[in-house]
Protein backbone atom coordinates (compact mmCIF):
# COMPACT_ATOMS: atom_id res chain seq x y z
CA UNK A 1 0.00 0.00 0.00
CA UNK A 2 0.93 3.57 -0.83
CA UNK A 3 2.23 5.38 2.38
CA UNK A 4 0.12 8.67 3.32
CA UNK A 5 1.46 11.68 2.69
CA UNK A 6 1.91 14.72 4.57
CA UNK A 7 2.47 18.19 4.22
CA UNK A 8 4.22 20.39 6.97
CA UNK A 9 5.00 23.95 7.07
CA UNK A 10 7.09 25.43 9.94
CA UNK A 11 9.00 22.27 9.63
CA UNK A 12 11.88 23.68 10.85
CA UNK A 13 10.32 24.96 14.00
CA UNK A 14 9.89 23.47 17.55
CA UNK A 15 6.51 21.01 16.74
CA UNK A 16 7.38 20.72 12.78
CA UNK A 17 10.47 18.36 13.99
CA UNK A 18 8.42 16.46 16.60
CA UNK A 19 5.74 16.02 13.92
CA UNK A 20 8.03 15.10 10.97
CA UNK A 21 9.51 12.85 14.02
CA UNK A 22 5.88 11.25 14.90
CA UNK A 23 4.93 11.03 11.30
CA UNK A 24 7.61 9.14 9.79
CA UNK A 25 7.36 6.73 12.69
CA UNK A 26 3.43 6.07 11.39
CA UNK A 27 5.08 5.05 8.13
CA UNK A 28 4.15 8.55 6.13
CA UNK A 29 5.93 10.46 3.51
CA UNK A 30 6.87 13.95 4.56
CA UNK A 31 6.85 16.90 2.77
CA UNK A 32 8.02 19.78 4.22
CA UNK A 33 8.83 23.78 3.27
CA UNK A 34 11.81 25.66 4.56
CA UNK A 35 12.77 29.10 3.72
CA UNK A 36 15.79 29.65 2.09
CA UNK A 37 18.66 31.47 4.23
CA UNK A 38 21.94 32.26 4.15
CA UNK A 39 22.97 29.41 6.70
CA UNK A 40 21.32 26.28 7.49
CA UNK A 41 18.32 26.62 9.33
CA UNK A 42 17.80 22.70 9.95
CA UNK A 43 19.18 22.09 13.04
CA UNK A 44 15.91 21.00 14.42
CA UNK A 45 15.82 18.20 11.71
CA UNK A 46 19.04 16.73 10.95
CA UNK A 47 18.80 13.74 12.91
CA UNK A 48 16.27 12.78 10.58
CA UNK A 49 18.16 13.45 7.18
CA UNK A 50 17.49 11.00 4.73
CA UNK A 51 19.96 11.13 1.44
CA UNK A 52 17.11 11.90 -1.39
CA UNK A 53 19.83 10.00 -3.33
CA UNK A 54 17.81 6.65 -1.82
CA UNK A 55 14.66 5.81 -3.66
CA UNK A 56 12.97 4.65 -0.13
CA UNK A 57 13.50 8.09 1.16
CA UNK A 58 10.38 9.70 2.88
CA UNK A 59 11.24 13.11 4.21
CA UNK A 60 11.39 15.35 1.16
CA UNK A 61 12.24 19.09 2.12
CA UNK A 62 10.98 21.95 -0.32
CA UNK A 63 12.09 25.46 -0.40
CA UNK A 64 9.05 28.16 0.17
CA UNK A 65 7.62 30.69 2.06
CA UNK A 66 4.13 31.50 3.96
CA UNK A 67 4.41 34.92 1.76
CA UNK A 68 4.40 33.01 -1.87
CA UNK A 69 1.55 32.26 -3.17
CA UNK A 70 2.21 30.77 -6.49
CA UNK A 71 4.68 28.49 -4.97
CA UNK A 72 2.48 27.32 -2.96
CA UNK A 73 0.06 26.22 -5.30
CA UNK A 74 2.80 24.46 -7.22
CA UNK A 75 3.72 22.37 -4.34
CA UNK A 76 0.28 21.22 -3.87
CA UNK A 77 -0.27 20.43 -7.38
CA UNK A 78 3.45 18.88 -7.51
CA UNK A 79 3.03 16.93 -3.71
CA UNK A 80 -0.64 16.19 -3.29
CA UNK A 81 -0.43 15.33 0.01
CA UNK A 82 -3.35 13.81 2.25
CA UNK A 83 -2.61 15.62 5.40
CA UNK A 84 -1.34 19.56 5.51
CA UNK A 85 -0.36 20.95 8.79
CA UNK A 86 -0.01 24.48 8.65
CA UNK A 87 2.89 25.08 11.83
CA UNK A 88 4.60 28.08 9.93
CA UNK A 89 3.85 31.53 11.36
CA UNK A 90 5.86 34.90 12.83
CA UNK A 91 5.55 32.98 16.21
CA UNK A 92 6.47 35.58 19.04
CA UNK A 93 3.94 37.50 20.25
CA UNK A 94 6.50 40.46 21.52
CA UNK A 95 8.31 40.56 17.99
CA UNK A 96 4.94 41.05 16.38
CA UNK A 97 4.44 44.31 17.78
CA UNK A 98 8.28 45.37 16.06
CA UNK A 99 7.43 44.05 12.85
CA UNK A 100 2.91 44.04 13.13
CA UNK A 101 2.78 44.06 9.06
CA UNK A 102 4.95 41.29 8.36
CA UNK A 103 3.11 38.95 11.34
CA UNK A 104 0.14 39.21 9.30
CA UNK A 105 1.45 38.52 6.43
CA UNK A 106 2.77 35.02 7.29
CA UNK A 107 0.67 34.78 10.71
CA UNK A 108 -2.20 35.87 9.47
CA UNK A 109 -2.73 35.90 5.05
CA UNK A 110 -0.31 33.27 4.44
CA UNK A 111 -2.79 30.88 6.17
CA UNK A 112 -5.68 32.25 3.43
CA UNK A 113 -3.16 31.46 0.25
CA UNK A 114 -2.10 28.01 1.47
CA UNK A 115 -6.03 26.96 1.72
CA UNK A 116 -6.53 28.73 -1.64
CA UNK A 117 -3.64 26.41 -2.63
CA UNK A 118 -4.74 23.52 -1.77
CA UNK A 119 -8.60 24.65 -3.19
CA UNK A 120 -6.71 25.44 -7.01
CA UNK A 121 -5.01 22.21 -6.85
CA UNK A 122 -8.41 20.52 -6.40
CA UNK A 123 -7.10 18.97 -3.31
CA UNK A 124 -9.35 17.03 -0.96
CA UNK A 125 -6.74 16.80 1.91
CA UNK A 126 -7.39 16.80 5.41
CA UNK A 127 -5.94 20.33 6.96
CA UNK A 128 -5.02 21.77 10.55
CA UNK A 129 -4.09 25.10 11.21
CA UNK A 130 -2.10 25.79 14.28
CA UNK A 131 -4.02 28.23 16.13
CA UNK A 132 -2.92 29.88 19.53
CA UNK A 133 -4.70 30.16 22.93
CA UNK A 134 -3.26 34.23 22.55
CA UNK A 135 -6.92 34.22 20.48
CA UNK A 136 -8.20 34.27 23.90
CA UNK A 137 -5.65 36.99 25.01
CA UNK A 138 -7.81 39.15 27.99
CA UNK A 139 -10.73 36.87 27.94
CA UNK A 140 -10.18 35.26 31.53
CA UNK A 141 -9.47 31.83 31.95
CA UNK A 142 -10.20 29.00 31.74
CA UNK A 143 -10.78 29.07 28.64
CA UNK A 144 -12.16 26.25 25.79
CA UNK A 145 -13.51 25.82 22.26
CA UNK A 146 -16.80 28.62 23.17
CA UNK A 147 -14.47 31.03 25.04
CA UNK A 148 -15.05 34.58 23.11
CA UNK A 149 -11.69 35.81 21.28
CA UNK A 150 -9.76 38.90 22.69
CA UNK A 151 -6.59 39.26 21.16
CA UNK A 152 -3.64 41.82 22.20
CA UNK A 153 -1.29 41.63 20.02
CA UNK A 154 -0.55 41.48 16.50
CA UNK A 155 0.30 38.03 16.99
CA UNK A 156 -3.28 37.18 18.49
CA UNK A 157 -4.82 39.69 16.05
CA UNK A 158 -3.34 37.44 13.14
CA UNK A 159 -4.12 34.35 14.22
CA UNK A 160 -7.85 35.11 15.53
CA UNK A 161 -7.86 35.82 10.91
CA UNK A 162 -6.71 32.53 10.52
CA UNK A 163 -8.81 30.68 12.93
CA UNK A 164 -12.10 32.28 11.41
CA UNK A 165 -10.31 31.40 7.62
CA UNK A 166 -9.88 27.39 8.30
CA UNK A 167 -13.58 27.83 9.72
CA UNK A 168 -14.76 29.48 6.81
CA UNK A 169 -13.73 27.02 4.01
CA UNK A 170 -14.69 24.14 5.93
CA UNK A 171 -18.19 25.52 5.74
CA UNK A 172 -17.69 27.40 2.34
CA UNK A 173 -16.33 24.63 0.45
CA UNK A 174 -16.80 21.36 2.23
CA UNK A 175 -12.98 21.05 3.26
CA UNK A 176 -11.76 18.87 6.31
CA UNK A 177 -9.72 21.46 7.85
CA UNK A 178 -9.36 22.25 11.63
CA UNK A 179 -8.21 24.02 14.04
CA UNK A 180 -5.94 23.17 16.82
CA UNK A 181 -6.45 25.57 19.75
CA UNK A 182 -2.53 24.55 21.49
CA UNK A 183 -1.79 26.44 24.94
CA UNK A 184 1.37 27.41 25.06
CA UNK A 185 3.96 23.73 24.95
CA UNK A 186 7.33 23.76 25.20
CA UNK A 187 10.72 21.40 24.91
CA UNK A 188 14.34 21.07 24.98
CA UNK A 189 13.66 22.28 21.07
CA UNK A 190 11.90 25.08 22.14
CA UNK A 191 13.58 28.58 20.36
CA UNK A 192 15.63 31.07 22.88
CA UNK A 193 13.78 33.72 23.08
CA UNK A 194 10.54 32.47 24.40
CA UNK A 195 10.49 32.41 28.34
CA UNK A 196 10.91 28.89 29.21
CA UNK A 197 13.70 28.12 27.40
CA UNK A 198 15.39 31.39 28.16
CA UNK A 199 14.91 30.56 31.64
CA UNK A 200 15.70 27.04 31.45
CA UNK A 201 19.08 27.57 28.88
CA UNK A 202 20.02 30.71 31.62
CA UNK A 203 19.69 28.45 34.64
CA UNK A 204 22.65 25.71 32.92
CA UNK A 205 24.75 28.42 31.95
CA UNK A 206 24.62 30.25 35.01
CA UNK A 207 25.31 27.06 36.87
CA UNK A 208 28.37 26.74 34.66
CA UNK A 209 29.78 30.07 35.41
CA UNK A 210 29.41 31.36 31.98
CA UNK A 211 26.66 33.56 32.80
CA UNK A 212 26.27 35.77 35.43
CA UNK A 213 22.47 36.93 35.40
CA UNK A 214 19.19 36.80 33.59
CA UNK A 215 17.63 39.85 31.91
CA UNK A 216 13.20 39.34 32.04
CA UNK A 217 10.32 41.21 31.63
CA UNK A 218 6.61 40.56 33.63
CA UNK A 219 7.19 37.69 36.27
CA UNK A 220 3.65 37.53 36.90
CA UNK A 221 1.78 36.48 33.48
CA UNK A 222 0.24 33.20 33.83
CA UNK A 223 0.22 30.51 31.31
CA UNK A 224 -0.50 26.41 31.11
CA UNK A 225 2.59 24.97 29.50
CA UNK A 226 2.81 21.62 28.42
CA UNK A 227 5.07 19.18 26.80
CA UNK A 228 5.44 19.57 22.94
CA UNK A 229 5.81 16.07 21.77
CA UNK A 230 2.26 15.08 23.51
CA UNK A 231 0.77 18.33 21.42
CA UNK A 232 1.80 16.90 17.93
CA UNK A 233 0.16 13.56 18.47
CA UNK A 234 -3.31 16.06 19.47
CA UNK A 235 -2.79 17.63 16.16
CA UNK A 236 -2.34 14.19 14.24
CA UNK A 237 -4.97 13.00 16.08
CA UNK A 238 -7.76 15.44 14.97
CA UNK A 239 -7.17 14.85 11.04
CA UNK A 240 -7.81 11.25 11.83
CA UNK A 241 -11.06 12.50 13.69
CA UNK A 242 -14.30 11.25 11.74
CA UNK A 243 -15.73 14.72 11.38
CA UNK A 244 -13.53 18.73 11.67
CA UNK A 245 -13.94 20.03 14.96
CA UNK A 246 -11.52 22.52 16.79
CA UNK A 247 -9.87 21.62 19.51
CA UNK A 248 -8.04 22.90 22.81
CA UNK A 249 -5.00 21.30 23.76
CA UNK A 250 -3.91 22.15 27.33
CA UNK A 251 -2.91 20.85 30.59
CA UNK A 252 -5.73 22.62 32.54
CA UNK A 253 -2.81 23.74 34.94
CA UNK A 254 -1.79 27.61 35.62
CA UNK A 255 1.58 28.82 37.00
CA UNK A 256 3.35 31.76 36.62
CA UNK A 257 6.58 32.73 35.02
CA UNK A 258 8.31 33.28 38.54
CA UNK A 259 6.88 29.76 39.31
CA UNK A 260 8.39 28.34 36.55
CA UNK A 261 11.84 30.14 37.12
CA UNK A 262 11.60 28.64 40.61
CA UNK A 263 11.26 25.30 38.99
CA UNK A 264 14.34 25.76 36.49
CA UNK A 265 16.59 27.16 39.10
CA UNK A 266 16.28 25.03 42.17
CA UNK A 267 16.83 22.08 39.47
CA UNK A 268 20.70 23.49 39.45
CA UNK A 269 20.40 24.17 43.25
CA UNK A 270 20.03 27.91 42.52
CA UNK A 271 17.88 30.37 43.88
CA UNK A 272 16.35 32.78 41.04
CA UNK A 273 16.09 35.84 43.02
CA UNK A 274 19.91 36.12 43.01
CA UNK A 275 20.13 36.04 39.36
CA UNK A 276 17.06 37.67 37.38
CA UNK A 277 17.06 41.40 36.57
CA UNK A 278 14.19 43.29 34.84
CA UNK A 279 14.55 45.23 31.78
CA UNK A 280 11.65 46.63 30.39
CA UNK A 281 12.69 45.86 27.00
CA UNK A 282 10.40 42.16 27.65
CA UNK A 283 7.34 44.25 28.74
CA UNK A 284 4.69 44.17 25.61
CA UNK A 285 2.63 46.81 24.82
CA UNK A 286 -0.33 45.30 26.04
CA UNK A 287 -0.22 41.56 27.49
CA UNK A 288 -1.62 38.58 27.95
CA UNK A 289 -2.30 38.08 31.79
CA UNK A 290 -3.74 34.64 32.24
CA UNK A 291 -4.16 31.60 30.15
CA UNK A 292 -5.50 28.31 31.00
CA UNK A 293 -6.85 25.48 29.31
CA UNK A 294 -9.67 23.53 29.18
CA UNK A 295 -8.93 20.58 27.22
CA UNK A 296 -11.84 18.32 28.18
CA UNK A 297 -13.47 18.22 24.81
CA UNK A 298 -10.10 16.40 23.26
CA UNK A 299 -9.96 14.11 26.01
CA UNK A 300 -13.78 13.02 25.30
CA UNK A 301 -13.62 12.99 21.77
CA UNK A 302 -9.79 12.20 20.57
CA UNK A 303 -8.84 10.13 23.82
CA UNK A 304 -6.18 12.68 24.32
CA UNK A 305 -4.47 13.22 27.54
CA UNK A 306 -1.22 15.30 28.93
CA UNK A 307 1.32 13.53 30.98
CA UNK A 308 4.32 15.67 31.48
CA UNK A 309 3.46 18.27 34.35
CA UNK A 310 4.72 22.12 34.28
CA UNK A 311 7.12 21.31 37.00
CA UNK A 312 8.55 18.23 35.26
CA UNK A 313 8.45 20.08 31.95
CA UNK A 314 11.09 22.65 33.57
CA UNK A 315 13.38 19.54 35.10
CA UNK A 316 13.38 18.08 31.37
CA UNK A 317 14.00 21.29 29.48
CA UNK A 318 17.27 22.05 32.50
CA UNK A 319 18.73 18.58 32.50
CA UNK A 320 18.98 18.99 28.37
CA UNK A 321 20.51 22.86 28.30
CA UNK A 322 22.92 20.98 31.21
CA UNK A 323 24.45 18.33 28.83
CA UNK A 324 24.42 20.10 26.06
CA UNK A 325 26.94 22.93 27.53
CA UNK A 326 29.03 20.15 28.89
CA UNK A 327 29.07 18.43 25.28
CA UNK A 328 30.67 21.72 24.21
CA UNK A 329 27.38 23.35 23.40
CA UNK A 330 24.84 23.04 20.66
CA UNK A 331 24.41 25.27 17.75
CA UNK A 332 21.16 26.02 20.11
CA UNK A 333 23.09 26.59 23.18
CA UNK A 334 26.12 28.27 22.88
CA UNK A 335 25.31 31.27 20.91
CA UNK A 336 25.28 35.04 22.58
CA UNK A 337 23.20 36.53 24.09
CA UNK A 338 21.63 38.85 21.76
CA UNK A 339 18.69 41.10 23.60
CA UNK A 340 15.86 39.73 22.03
P1 LIG B 1 8.53 28.11 15.79
O1 LIG B 1 8.71 29.58 15.90
O2 LIG B 1 9.48 27.21 16.49
O3 LIG B 1 8.52 27.70 14.24
C1 LIG B 1 7.92 28.51 13.28
C2 LIG B 1 8.17 27.89 11.92
O4 LIG B 1 7.56 28.71 10.91
C3 LIG B 1 9.64 27.77 11.52
O5 LIG B 1 9.82 26.58 10.82
C4 LIG B 1 9.83 28.97 10.61
O6 LIG B 1 10.89 28.81 9.69
C5 LIG B 1 8.50 28.95 9.87
N1 LIG B 1 8.19 30.21 9.21
C6 LIG B 1 8.14 31.45 9.74
N2 LIG B 1 7.79 32.35 8.81
C7 LIG B 1 7.62 31.67 7.66
C8 LIG B 1 7.26 32.04 6.34
N3 LIG B 1 7.01 33.30 6.02
N4 LIG B 1 7.16 31.07 5.41
C9 LIG B 1 7.42 29.79 5.72
N5 LIG B 1 7.77 29.37 6.95
C10 LIG B 1 7.87 30.32 7.90
O7 LIG B 1 7.02 27.81 16.26
P2 LIG B 1 6.44 26.55 17.06
O8 LIG B 1 6.95 25.31 16.46
O9 LIG B 1 6.55 26.80 18.51
O10 LIG B 1 4.88 26.71 16.73
C11 LIG B 1 4.31 26.14 15.56
C12 LIG B 1 3.03 26.86 15.22
O11 LIG B 1 2.10 26.76 16.29
C13 LIG B 1 3.17 28.37 14.96
O12 LIG B 1 2.22 28.73 13.99
C14 LIG B 1 2.81 29.01 16.28
O13 LIG B 1 2.35 30.32 16.10
C15 LIG B 1 1.72 28.06 16.75
N6 LIG B 1 1.53 27.92 18.17
C16 LIG B 1 2.61 27.62 18.97
C17 LIG B 1 2.43 27.41 20.32
C18 LIG B 1 3.57 27.08 21.22
O14 LIG B 1 3.40 27.20 22.44
N7 LIG B 1 4.70 26.63 20.70
C19 LIG B 1 1.08 27.50 20.93
C20 LIG B 1 0.03 27.78 19.97
C21 LIG B 1 0.25 27.97 18.64
P3 LIG B 1 12.43 29.21 10.08
O15 LIG B 1 12.97 28.05 10.85
O16 LIG B 1 13.04 29.41 8.75
O17 LIG B 1 12.35 30.45 10.92
P1 LIG C 1 3.77 33.66 24.70
O1 LIG C 1 5.20 33.04 25.08
O2 LIG C 1 3.81 35.12 24.51
O3 LIG C 1 2.81 33.11 25.71
O4 LIG C 1 3.53 33.00 23.26
P2 LIG C 1 6.52 33.67 25.70
O5 LIG C 1 7.28 32.51 26.21
O6 LIG C 1 7.20 34.60 24.76
O7 LIG C 1 5.97 34.57 26.91
C1 LIG C 1 5.24 34.00 28.00
C2 LIG C 1 5.05 35.05 29.09
O8 LIG C 1 6.32 35.34 29.70
C3 LIG C 1 6.44 36.74 29.87
N1 LIG C 1 7.86 37.12 29.95
C4 LIG C 1 8.77 36.98 28.97
N2 LIG C 1 8.64 36.46 27.72
C5 LIG C 1 9.76 36.40 26.95
N3 LIG C 1 9.68 35.87 25.73
N4 LIG C 1 10.98 36.89 27.38
C6 LIG C 1 11.13 37.44 28.63
O9 LIG C 1 12.21 37.85 29.00
C7 LIG C 1 9.97 37.48 29.46
N5 LIG C 1 9.76 37.92 30.74
C8 LIG C 1 8.48 37.69 31.02
C9 LIG C 1 5.71 37.33 28.67
O10 LIG C 1 5.40 38.70 28.89
C10 LIG C 1 4.51 36.39 28.58
O11 LIG C 1 3.49 36.83 29.43
C11 LIG C 1 3.84 31.64 23.01
C12 LIG C 1 4.25 31.51 21.53
O12 LIG C 1 4.73 30.20 21.32
C13 LIG C 1 3.07 31.76 20.62
O13 LIG C 1 3.44 31.45 19.28
C14 LIG C 1 1.90 30.85 21.05
O14 LIG C 1 0.78 31.07 20.24
C15 LIG C 1 1.57 31.09 22.51
O15 LIG C 1 2.71 30.82 23.29
C16 LIG C 1 0.44 30.20 23.01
Amino acid sequence: MEPKRAFITGITGQDGSYLAELLLSKGYEVHGLIRRASTFNTVRLDHLFQDPHDPDHRLTLHYGDLTDGSRLVTLMDSIRPQEIYNLAAQSHVRVSFDEPEYTGDTTGLGTTRLLEAMRLAGLESRYYQASSSEMFGATPPPQNESTPFYPRSPYGAAKVYSYWMTKNYREAFGLFAVNGILFNHESPRRGETFVTRKITRAAARIAAGVQSELYMGNLDAVRDWGYAPEYVEAMWRMLQHDTPQDYVVATNTAYTVRDFLSFAFSRVGLEWEKYVRFDERYIRPTEVDALVGDYGLAERELGWTPSVTTPRLAELMVDHDVKALEGGGSHLTDTVDWPV
